[in-house]
């Protein structure tokens, strides 16, 4: 198998693009391509400071790796969630503090329990209604959020690769949660005062091309999934699509590239995002549909229940 680009041994053979490359080629084509949808929808400019959650795995570094090298003004923001299991957090802390130094990159961490009183499994089994996945995302969006408007960054930048956005996008056409699939956008303006630019330069790249990426830049992450994750039903939606994949090579992308580009186009139902009326959180002041605390802040208070 020759690289299509300079003829020498190719290392990776992407059937879904009709493409083989040697090293050297796909580790500037996955730049290139990540380079291509910042530029194609508007992200954020050279000139602009991009925060970057980082959570230690492979997505998240390599896109760390990948803004780095081409040349944006990029800050980690590491979130540890106090996952004792299997030393989940610790080891997936040290990952981005090493990756840092390696790179003279500038991060902040966030520790949930020293910051808010306690872990996420220990908040999440005192809220019992609620799934520790659910109470996760609830946190690392608030945190997220909040971090990137107090420093005053252009841009909150998210890992997120072309699987994981074509498995919600599955999940939510197959429930028609079209309210869910309004905000499905690989660019959510900073539309409200309090809210931040929220982008995913990884939408055009496959799990499997992240992977190989990490591997041929020796990224060091953490191989090991969240403990949490097994029950996590975008695996299950993940899996599915992968049946796919193997059976129609591009499907994946077809199926997510097309619904953006729909939209675009206004060629889909008018999905609509309700306009609810949206106030502040008496507490920390991001905004919020409940009339005085938002759900992250009910979340520390003793004796309430969701
Ligand atoms: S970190 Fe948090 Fe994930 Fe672990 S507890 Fe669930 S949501 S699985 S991305
Ligand atoms: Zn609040």
């Amino acid at each position: 198998m020759k690289c299509r680009k300079c003829g020498t041994t190719a290392v990776i053979n992407m059937r879904q693009h009709r493409l083989s490359l040697c090293q050297d080629c796909f580790l500037e084509w996955v730049p290139q391509r990540v380079q291509r949808a910042i530029e194609k929808l508007g992200m954020f400019e050279p000139s602009e400071r991009v925060l970057i959650a980082v959570s230690g795995g492979k997505d998240s570094l390599s896109l760390w790796d990948i803004l780095l090298r081409l040349g944006y003004q990029t800050e980690g923001l590491y979130i540890n969630l106090g996952i004792l299991d299997r030393d989940y957090s610790s080891i997936s802390q040290q990952k981005v503090e090493h990756f840092a130094a390696a790179h003279a990159a500038q991060f902040r961490v966030v520790n949930v329990a020293t910051e808010y009183g306690m872990s996420i499994p220990e908040v999440s089994r005192r809220k019992r209604g609620r799934s520790i996945c659910g109470t996760c995302g609830l946190v690392k969006r608030h945190i997220m959020n909040q971090a990137a408007c107090e420093g005053d960054y252009a841009a909150l930048a998210t890992g997120h690769n072309l699987d994981d956005e074509a498995a919600v996008l599955f999940q939510n056409a197959l429930h028609w949660a079209t309210g869910y699939l309004a905000r499905q956008a690989p660019v959510l303006p900073a539309n409200r005062r309090g809210l931040a630019r929220k982008v995913k330069p990884l939408i055009r790249l496959y799990e499997r091309e992240m992977a190989a990426y990490a591997f041929l830049r020796g990224i060091d992450y953490v191989y090991e999934e969240c403990p949490y994750v097994k029950g996590a039903t975008t695996l299950f939606y993940k899996g599915l699509l992968d049946q796919l994949e193997e059976f129609s090579p591009g499907a994946k992308q077809m199926f997510y590239l097309s619904f953006l580009q729909a939209r675009r186009e206004g060629r889909l139902l008018p999905f609509s995002v309700s306009d609810v009326e949206m106030g502040e959180c008496e507490r920390c002041g991001q905004p919020t549909t409940a009339p005085e605390l938002c759900a992250f802040c009910r979340l520390w208070d003793v004796g309430t229940k969701d």
